[in-house]
């Protein structure tokens, strides 16, 4: 029995690729849970943050950018929107002030008000010089809104606002997690996703191309150094020349890179051993996006 008035429920962090839901969810959370980079449609699936306050437990469900597209990676990415649309209590619709009213909003909007989910439609990156002082959103979405707010998850600024605005529209109900746990991703799911991060960042000139990680090993039995072997899947031979780089410097700085975040997320000393390779159809074979944790 959870004590009377105690609210939790799920809130869905909603929108266009690049919008900011990556970046509120961190925010929110306190720590880096999801990747973020400047790219669109670098959330590749569900991540679930769990936040515990006095009184609430918040479960946000970061979730990809919805978009059109028809390769199975965006089936893949926009089959994950759905199904979070459908399993939420509040949905945040964030709206990128620098970008407008997308594609995709309308729809999203004509979804929630058919499941009566309130929502709270959020302008983000106001801190951004080219944020648009105007409402970016047509009037029907305000007024189907429950509230409606600017905030900057950089600088947080309305970030405190937003939170109270949705653990009041949370169901009453107990906490569903234990308080010390932030996420429902496996560690192995997350480092996976820190080095694929450290790849997009490293590699974003040379190769605008997509690219997955698999972790292949991860051993925790050795008290000195946790040891994580990792793939970078790239799908053709001249990327993968790219991204291992003159005499391997390209993969010799990810992999300083994604270990040392490792080794901030883990509180251990980590070695990290970083293979590329060519995998042509990852992107294509619903069942291999499976096992990378899209789906
Ligand atoms: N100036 C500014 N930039 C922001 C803010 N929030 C996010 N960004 C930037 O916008 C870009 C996209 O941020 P993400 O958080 O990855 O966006 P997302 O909605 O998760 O994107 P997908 O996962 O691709 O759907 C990154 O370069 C962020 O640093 C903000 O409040 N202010
Ligand atoms: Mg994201």
């Amino acid at each position: 029995m959870s004590e009377p008035g105690h609210r939790s429920g799920v809130a869905a962090l909603l929108g266009a690729p690049n919008a900011g839901k990556s970046t509120l969810l961190n925010r929110l959370i306190g720590e880096k849970l999801a990747i973020v980079t400047p790219k669109p449609q670098t959330t590749r699936s569900r991540i679930l943050g769990i936040l515990t306050l006095p009184g609430a437990q918040v479960l946000l469900l970061d979730t990809p950018g919805l978009h059109a597209g028809t390769s199975p990676l965006n089936v893949a990415l926009n089959a994950q929107v759905v199904e979070a649309v459908g399993d939420c209590d509040v949905a945040v619709l964030l709206v990128d002030l620098t970008r407008g009213w997308g594609e995709g909003y309308d729809a999203l909007l004509r979804e929630l008000e058919a499941r009566a989910v309130p929502i709270l439609l959020v302008g983000t990156k106001c801190d951004h010089a080219k944020a648009s002082r105007e409402d970016p959103w047509p009037p029907h979405a305000a007024a189907a809104a429950a509230w409606v707010a600017r905030i900057s998850a950089r600088t947080g600024q309305g970030v405190d606002a937003l939170l109270k605005a949705l653990v009041a529209r949370l169901p009453e109900g107990p906490p569903y997690y234990p308080d010390d746990e932030i996420t429902d991703r496996p560690l192995r799911f997350l480092t996976a996703e820190i080095v694929r991060e450290a790849a997009s960042m490293e590699l974003q000139q040379e190769l605008p191309h997509r690219i997955a990680v698999e972790v292949v090993e991860f051993d925790e039995s050795r008290p000195e150094r946790v040891r994580i072997r990792a793939n970078l899947l790239v799908e053709r031979d001249s990327q993968k020349r790219i991204a291992v780089g003159r005499g391997g410097d390209k993969i010799k700085r990810i992999g300083t890179a994604a270990r040392r975040s490792i080794e901030r997320l883990l509180g251990r000393p980590v070695h990290l051993e970083l293979w590329v390779k060519v995998d042509p159809d990852w992107a294509r074979r619903p069942k291999r996006l499976k096992s990378l944790g899209y789906y």
